[in-house]
């Protein structure tokens, strides 16, 4: 059994490094250098290149590098009888946390205004009394070491997911109703919902009508969950008031789309958290060596569900 590494846009050459540093038995293969395509069994894959899943007759398993798995979800050339696993560890949640904990703080604690005063060379000494509230949709993997990281700092946390569930100490929503309510609650409203079809255009003008006048929305889930017209006209009409935005419906942006000079929103290049090479490099060979003892890779999903 073999395991091929096909993640085109990403350092595979390193992770194939620390892979073969922790099991140098693994027969590992580097995409494009398939070898006999027949003994290719798992894949390891971001951005599969075209074409690759129709070569490997034995395909029984493909894992996502990263946390989101609709790329792999939606690909017709991946048989139905793949399982499809995912790579979604503690410290990608942890660097998705942080980023958002930065976010968030900045803008509460007006450190923009602060750098402004600065070159103005003025002092205006200011201090928040309330800290917002949080509304997260999905408290999955990434949604749980978020809340988790604003709860630590006392910030009223709010949460919607499918089933109703969620962790202690979050408030949570499920159902449109829900859906509405949360975001009628939340002075900071982020994303963090896999993609598929029930989620996609989540993000739209229904949405935005309910959110409080001033609040923040945060998008790093995928771009096609926000419906980018309608962002444009609620940020005119104060709800929300401004956005912070890290996925894309075409990544990377195009150069003349309006997003990059709108004054309203801040942009970040899918970067809110990056799969680290290796953490990766770990999760590879455990969810590989699960196969071989027969069990299902890390992360699987459901493809009905579709995450
Ligand atoms: P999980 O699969 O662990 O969690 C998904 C959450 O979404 C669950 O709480 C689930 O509910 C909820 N959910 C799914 N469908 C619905 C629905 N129709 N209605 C309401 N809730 C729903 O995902 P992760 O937390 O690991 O990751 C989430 C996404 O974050 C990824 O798919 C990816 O797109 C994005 N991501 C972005 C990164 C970036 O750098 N920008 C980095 C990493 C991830 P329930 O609990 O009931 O099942
Ligand atoms: C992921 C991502 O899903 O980087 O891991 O977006």
């Amino acid at each position: 059994m073999a395991l091929l590494i096909a993640t085109p846009d990403r350092d595979s050459e390193e992770l194939g490094r620390l892979i073969r540093r922790q099991d140098p038995e693994i027969d590992l293969r580097v995409w494009p250098e398939l070898g006999r395509a027949e003994d290719i069994r798992f894949v390891l894959a971001w951005k599969p290149p075209e074409g690759l899943f129709r070569q490997l007759p034995a395909l029984e398993v493909v894992s996502s590098l990263g946390a989101g798995v609709d790329q792999l979800v939606d690909n017709p050339q991946i048989p139905g009888h793949v399982a499809i696993g995912r790579l979604a560890g503690p410290r990608l949640a942890a660097n998705m946390a942080a980023y958002l904990v930065a976010v968030v703080v900045a803008r509460w604690k007006r450190l923009p205004d602060f750098a402004e005063d600065q070159r103005a060379r003025r002092w205006n000494q200011w201090a928040p009394e309330q800290p917002p509230v949080i509304g997260l949709l999905g408290t999955g993997e990434m949604g749980r070491r978020t809340a988790a990281a604003f709860g630590e700092l006392d910030f009223p946390v709010h949460g919607y997911s499918r089933s109703g569930r969620g962790p202690a100490g979050v408030t949570m929503h499920s159902g449109t109703r829900g859906l509405h309510e949360l975001a009628g609650a939340s002075d900071c409203l982020i994303n963090l919902l896999p993609l598929t079809p029930e989620t996609r255009d989540i993000l739209d003008a229904d949405l935005f009508s309910q959110m409080r006048e001033g609040s923040t929305l945060i998008n790093v889930g995928r771009g096609e969950h926000l419906v980018e017209a309608d962002l444009l006209a609620a940020l005119d009409r104060g709800r929300p008031g401004c956005a912070v935005l890290d996925v894309f419906r075409e990544e990377p942006l195009p150069q003349d789309h309006p997003f990059w000079d709108h004054p309203k929103l801040f942009i970040t290049p899918h970067c809110a958290s990056i799969t680290l090479t290796r953490e990766a490099a770990e999760l590879a060979v455990e969810s590989y060596r699960r196969v071989m003892d027969g069990k299902p890779p890390l992360g699987v999903v459901d493809r009905e569900r579709g995450y």
